[in-house]
């Protein structure tokens, strides 16, 4: 009995690293102009939520990964607790949003190699008003192994990332409708995607999911329209191929394929 209750204590200092090494979006920029993102740790400690920031409203304190056992929840969706952001940012179609992820001093831990995934919905009227589950989505970009240096892992996308310090851009796809949309950017972490090897779906441990959103508000006369989307709650299983995979084996995953739909038409 005593040994039990000691183990909790000794591993509160590692636990207590570990989710501050986790992250959120620290800024965004679109058009040339740049935007604070929201800070759910400050907003833990009162802060409220402000009328001027993009990125959606989130209770993730410390930027916790989502497990495969949530991927069927609404917070898959934009993060824990998501609700809409106040405002739309402009941005011309064809043209980059760039994310920055931050906390506690670094982007992102470098142990959590995976993919960078890009989602996009039409919110079909003013995005601070949508029912997020009523978003449809379609992948407009994935970047995920890039190639086999560095670690035994090899490099992979949530690496340049990192080595980017921090940011990320998105390619707003050329002759998208004009409208109000939600960016669904994600970053999936695969250091324990072994543990959900032979699970079965929705298992309680194993990849580890880092979704964020943006609301955007595209103008021009462009063209095309989405369709064909799907419900976040309906991207992931975690038993897919590239989510219940051992990283850990070789540096060359030339052949990972990156879960999800395929990419839209119109990106
Ligand atoms: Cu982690």
């Amino acid at each position: 009995m005593f040994v039990k209750s000691a183990i909790p204590l000794l591993l509160l200092p590692s636990l207590t690293s570990l989710t501050l090494g986790h992250s959120f979006l620290e800024k965004v920029w679109a058009n040339g102009v740049e935007y604070a993102a929201w800070d759910p740790n400050a907003g833990s400690l009162g802060t409220p939520y402000p009328n001027n920031i993009p990125s959606w409203y989130t209770t993730n304190v410390g930027g916790n990964p989502l497990k495969p056992v949530k991927a069927n929840t609404n917070d898959i969706i934009c993060a824990l607790n998501a609700s809409p952001a106040n405002i739309s940012i402009p941005i011309n179609a064809g043209s980059a949003l760039t994310v920055k992820w931050w906390q506690a001093g670094i982007p992102f831990p470098t142990s959590h190699w995976g993919p960078i995934i890009d989602y996009i919905a039409a919110c079909n009227g003013p995005c601070s008003k949508v029912d997020p589950s009523s978003l449809k989505f379609v992948k407009i970009a994935q970047r995920a192994w890039i190639d086999n240096s560095t670690y035994a892992e090899g490099f992979w996308a949530t690496n340049q990332m990192i080595a980017s310090n921090g940011t990320w851009a998105i390619e707003i796809p050329s002759g998208l409708k004009a409208g109000e949309y939600v960016v669904r950017h994600e970053l999936i972490a695969l250091h324990v995607a072994f543990e959900a090897i032979g699970k079965g779906p929705y298992y309680t441990d194993g990849a580890e999911f880092y979704p964020q959103c943006v609301s955007i508000k595209v103008g021009g006369f462009g063209t095309k329209k989405i369709t064909g989307g799907v419900g976040a709650k309906s991207l992931y299983r975690g038993d897919e191929p590239g989510l219940a995979i051992n990283i850990h084996t070789t540096p060359n995953h030339a052949d990972y394929v990156s879960p999800g739909p395929a990419i839209w038409w119109g990106a």
